[in-house]
């Protein structure tokens, strides 16, 4: 396997985002990671670009949103896939304990060897019960062709809300048709999971899934109402929430676009 991790200098002034880049690349030698996973890094990392690469106040309220959604659910499930199970198998472990929400490996791409692999890398990372392992029994979504139709009894199956991070596609319109409430974590605002989901996390999964775990345990601690939650996601519009989304690039963009202020910002 090519180990690149090590070539790279730390005083790279990109470095973190190279130390990013070429796990994605060792997780594709790995085959936890499709090829296609390396394209769609790549255009994660576009997006992030154009919002500065952090956090904004509007993506944070839609994570609270988002615990509020999955605290609520009876049966929630955290659908994983190679990109997800590569970036931050730690913090999905912990926001599936801390949610009650099974980890489920759910693939697009379906190469031989992947969900061993996928497997393996989360079990490191602590989990204890995965579905969609290659030992468990498969069940049909009708309304999707893709491999991801392919979906455990236990978890998608019967699930009534859905966290989907880092997918772009046919099967969040299927999920929603069938009743289940679909949340996307996901950098481009545009993308078809994007505007078909309930809720949206505009924002780095890297970045987002710790934020989360902070707010899940903080809702924990305060033994938030139901009612209280139930009235967030209620007041909750995702359309509103995808607008702010682009404005928030449209705000960042036209902030730069003013002469020399990219280069300046980028200095300091
Ligand atoms: O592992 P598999 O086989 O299930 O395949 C997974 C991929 C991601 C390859 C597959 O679902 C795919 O091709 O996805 P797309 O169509 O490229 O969509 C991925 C979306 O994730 C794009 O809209 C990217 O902007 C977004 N994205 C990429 N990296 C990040 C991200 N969003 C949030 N955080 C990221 N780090």
């Amino acid at each position: 396997m090519i180990k690149m991790v090590d070539e790279l200098p730390e005083d790279h002034p990109r470095a973190e985002s190279l130390h990013i880049r070429h796990k994605i690349i060792e997780g594709m030698h790995k085959l936890v990671v499709a090829e296609a996973g390396l394209i769609a890094h790549g255009r994660g990392e576009a997006w992030d670009y154009l919002i500065g690469e952090h956090t904004n106040p509007n993506a944070i309220n839609t994570m609270k949103v988002a615990v509020a959604q999955m605290l609520l659910a009876k049966s929630p499930v955290i659908s994983v896939n190679g990109n997800v199970a590569i970036l931050c198998p730690n913090e999905l472990v912990e926001f599936s304990k801390l949610t009650n929400a099974p980890l489920e490996i759910n693939l697009f791409y379906g190469k031989k060897g992947r969900i061993e692999a996928i497997t393996e890398t989360l079990r490191k990372a602590g989990a204890e019960k995965i579905l969609g392992t290659v030992d468990r029994k498969k069940e049909k979504i009708p309304e999707l062709s893709s491999n991801r139709r392919h979906v455990d009894p236990e978890g998608i199956k019967i699930a009534d809300v859905v966290m989907v991070p880092l997918e772009d596609g046919d099967r969040t319109e299927a999920l929603i048709k069938q009743g289940k409430k679909v949340i996307a974590i996901d950098l481009n605002p545009l993308n078809r999971t994007s505007q078909w989901a309930d809720i949206t996390i505009v924002d780095n999964i890297i970045r987002a899934l710790p934020i989360m775990i902070e707010i899940c345990k903080e809702f924990q601690q305060k033994n938030t109402e139901r009612g209280k939650l139930t009235d967030i996601v209620e007041q909750f519009d995702n359309k509103r929430n995808l607008s702010n989304s682009i404005e928030v690039v449209i705000n960042y963009l036209g902030k730069l676009s003013k002469k020399g202020k990219y280069l300046e910002m980028k200095k300091n």
